[in-house]
């Protein structure tokens, strides 16, 4: 239990009055009439009244201490819930348990009440969330600067196995209690118009940007809660309103109508998060969003360092901000265009402060995530932006020349300016030139990063590009979501480890305690049940806790190879029904993903899986050895019941495309064993618990590029592997689709006609392989346990505490301030 954190403040009584206040006063309901909703909502509002007490109070103490800060800016914030990740967090969780049930309310009821923020796709919003955690945990100056989405990541549901998307309104009609609008920190954001010359009343040659309409930012701000202490820093969302008289150069044309027209557009800035992960769209809509956001949080930033007193000149001091991924780029260039046409601090004054601010995650190398802009776009939304842009690239290009004289061929790669048919502005070159460090998300992607991203930005910029893996948090992946496991923890090495993750190193010396694993199997079988009965209520299948539980949860990619864990399970079902002597461990594999709404392959890959379950659930020549449970509407919620319940953690990614992963983590923490490639921060995970302590397949990074050189034929794998081929096969029948064959046909056909992108084939002896050997070392189960404890006691490097304090040391140069 937290000591130092907000535990001393609570009064009990003065807590249910507050509930009671809020139940009639706020959602006008009655002790005796209000539904579990209304008893969530009361009870959110009255914690959210203490954690905004402390919020104020926080930024009040580091205005006044001029303490360095990060300004951390993402288009994504995958918070999940905060009700039970708060009261952990403050401590107060038994306290408040207790004054609900003195209400006649069951707190663990009430928590279910809350609906998920998903304002994020995936991997990279779900880290920004784990960072704003950690920053608060250790008590580093931080504003988290989001948009305020009306709309998060759309709910998922199947009809006849495929997704359907619908919309998510994750604040309800009542709103979300932990929310609370800040309307002195609104601003507004201009768009569109022109650029003009001037010459000021000094006689100076200026340029200054006459926008053609101006929209609203409407500040909110969720409570990120301090663990153990008493800082709440701010997720500050941004929401975008239009204002009328709207656009003002069609308004004072007299285009009334017109004008309220685009109000309605503008409108729209903020109502509905992009749900592409990994993948561009190129969106008008989209980079108005990255602006707005951009524009919003600078000024925001401008705004708290100028009221505690500060010179335009010491910003890159006190202020740090990273851009997660390209997403917020296009706050540089506003940066800029404020401190040379606002401040008119000249070029290189500006340049200086800018390019001292500015730091750069980048979280992959997929080239269709990499973003690029048209020019023609952002002249006609942003012409000032874009006079800066090339402002930059020309000074740029000049570094170039003197390090390449006459080299045309490295002018045109690392020009930010894209050439062609229509130019475009590359945002990753943009970072790389405009910052003062870049940093990869793991120990291989960031190696990738120089050696095959940027090598030439690496000689030009010596130590610019570095690494920093990723981490996430202990309290919401083992506390929250893992009470069991905690326990048997905190007997074993003291209550502090979800603030000091290395001291969970403590358990290995009980690894071989045979007492030990008995309970950490047992708390293991728990977690089993717990999802179990989860399947059973929601889906109506019934699962064995005796089966491995073997779980693939992250967004539907090809590179992900979803396709490659349902390829194995059609071995498996080829081999039950066709081979007498083959015999296997029961299994369950259970999916959780999400595809993108315009990802047709990625769709039917999850029609394919859904098909295949209902057959294999239902097959009685089975016995029951086989099942496939597909999670609808994977999100933070159900993944905190589902990473504890795992034996098996499917990490399976080509390698060389996923940069670090961060659900492989998670997994490991809470005691699954990781089947995986040499891919991401699984490279690291080995490193930190033995060769013998995870299942390692497939190619190499430079075994993948090798075989792609030589020309990969796919058709060679599928002509040599019998069980490949009966797999592959099985796709092309009416075996999971009575009656119409071939509905299963496209993932076959991308991988043997389509050139097998992602190598599945080439992977898939050794993964089934390395299954089978899986299932034999299940079957012994005092080494598995013993394997699964040294998962959870060799993953202390992989706390977010530990990436926010690289972040912190080696590039933010921050130090904590306590309240
Ligand atoms: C990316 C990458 C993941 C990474 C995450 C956080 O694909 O490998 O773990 O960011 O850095 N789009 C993502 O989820």
């Amino acid at each position: 239990m937290p000591k130092n954190g907000q535990t001393q403040q609570f009064d009990k009584a003065a807590f249910q009055a507050a509930v009671e206040k809020h139940l009639t006063t706020t959602y006008a309901s009655t002790a005796d009439t209000a539904t579990a909703r209304s008893w969530y909502l009361a009870m959110g509002k009255a914690l959210a009244e203490i954690s905004t007490g402390n919020l104020l109070a926080t930024e009040k103490n580091l205005a006044e201490q001029k303490a360095r800060s990060v300004n951390y800016l993402s288009l994504e914030f995958l918070i999940g819930r905060l009700t039970g990740n708060n009261l952990i967090s403050m401590g107060l969780y038994e306290n408040v348990a207790d004054a609900m049930e003195e209400m006649g309310q069951n707190l663990t009821d009430l928590l279910e009440e809350e609906r998920d923020p998903a304002l994020g796709n995936g991997g990279l919003g779900r880290l920004a969330a784990c960072f704003m955690d950690s920053l608060a945990a250790q008590e580093y100056p931080a504003v988290g600067y989001g948009l305020h989405y009306e709309y998060g990541l759309f709910r998922q549901s199947f009809v006849d196995g495929r997704q359907v998307e619908a919309p998510d309104a994750w604040r309800g009609l009542e709103g979300y209690p932990w929310e609370v609008l800040r309307p002195e920190l609104n601003q507004e954001v201009s768009l569109y118009g022109h650029v003009e010359a001037y010459t000021d009343e000094n006689g100076v040659e200026c340029r200054r940007w006459v926008p053609g309409m101006t929209v609203e930012g409407v500040a909110w701000d969720l409570p990120i809660v301090g663990y153990d202490n008493k800082s709440v820093y701010p997720l500050r969302l941004w929401e975008c309103r239009s204002n009328a008289p709207f656009s003002l150069s069609r308004f004072n044309d007299g285009d009334y109508v017109g004008a309220q027209y685009s109000a309605l557009e503008a409108g729209n800035v903020t109502k509905v998060l992009y749900p592409n992960d990994n993948h561009e769209q190129g969106k008008a809509l989209r980079l108005m969003q990255q602006y707005f956001h951009c524009a919003c949080s600078v000024a925001d930033i401008l705004r708290r360092h100028e009221a505690a007193g500060n010179s335009i000149e010491s910003l890159s001091e006190l202020e740090t901000i990273q851009l997660n991924d390209t997403h917020p780029t296009i706050a540089i260039p506003e940066l800029m265009r404020i401190l040379l046409d606002e401040y008119k601090l000249g070029w290189d004054k500006a340049w200086e402060i800018s390019s001292k601010t500015f730091a750069y995650t980048n979280h992959t190398l997929l080239p269709e995530a990499l973003e690029t802009w048209s020019e023609a776009l952002i002249q006609q939304m942003l012409p000032r932006h874009m006079e800066i842009i090339f402002e930059i690239n020309h000074r740029f290009m000049k570094l170039v020349e003197q390090t390449w004289p006459g080299n045309n061929e490295v002018k045109r790669k690392l020009s930010i300016i894209q050439e062609g048919p229509q130019r475009m502005v590359r945002m990753a070159n943009l970072c790389v030139v405009s910052t003062y460090a870049v940093n990869g998300v793991a120990a291989l992607h960031s190696e990738l990063v120089k050696r095959d991203l940027f090598p030439e930005f690496n000689e030009l910029f010596p130590g610019r590009l570095t690494n920093v893996t990723n981490g996430v948090t202990p309290r919401r992946w083992i506390k929250y979501c893992n009470p069991g496991l905690s326990t048997l923890i905190s007997e074993k090495v003291g209550d502090d480890w979800p603030a000091n993750l290395e001291k969970i190193a403590g358990l290995e010396k009980f690894a071989d305690d045979e007492a030990f694993q008995k309970r950490y199997m047992a708390v293991k079988k728990e977690n089993k049940q717990r999802l179990a009965d989860w399947v059973q209520e929601n889906m109506g299948i019934e699962l064995d806790t005796d089966a491995i539980f073997d779980i693939q949860i992250k967004r539907l990619h090809e590179y992900k190879r979803q396709h490659l864990n349902l390829l194995n399970i059609l071995a498996l079902y080829h081999r039950l029904l066709n081979d007498p002597t083959f015999d296997m461990h029961p299994r369950v594999f259970f999916f959780g993903a999400k595809a993108a709404p315009g990802y047709a392959l990625a769709k039917d890959i999850i029609f394919a899986i859904n098909k295949v379950a209902e057959k294999v659930n239902n097959d009685p020549r089975l016995g029951g050895k086989l099942k496939v449970v597909f999670i609808p509407d994977y999100r933070v919620s159900l993944a905190e019941i589902l990473f504890p319940a795992a034996d098996v953690s499917e990490q399976i990614s080509t390698a060389g495309k996923e940069a670090s992963g961060t659900g492989n983590m998670k997994f490991a923490m809470n005691g699954a064993l990781t089947i995986g490639t040499m891919d991401g921060a699984n490279v690291e995970m080995r490193e930190e618990v033995g060769d013998e302590n995870i299942f390692i397949f497939g190619l190499l990074v430079d075994e993948v590029l090798k075989l792609k050189q030589e020309g990969y034929d796919p058709y060679r794998y599928y002509h040599a592997d019998s069980l490949l081929r009966a797999a592959l096969d099985l796709l092309e029948t009416d075996e999971f689709t009575p009656g119409n064959p071939g509905q299963l046909a496209a993932i076959r056909h991308n991988l043997l006609d389509g050139g097998d992108p992602y190598l599945v084939l080439a992977d898939f002896a050794d993964y089934v392989k390395t299954q089978e050997k899986i299932d034999a070392e299940y079957r012994d189960q005092k080494t598995w346990a013993r394997k699964a404890i040294l998962n959870t006691a060799l993953m202390s490097k992989f706390s977010s505490d530990r990436s926010i304090r690289d972040y912190a040391n080696n590039i933010w140069k921050l130090e904590p301030v306590s309240l």
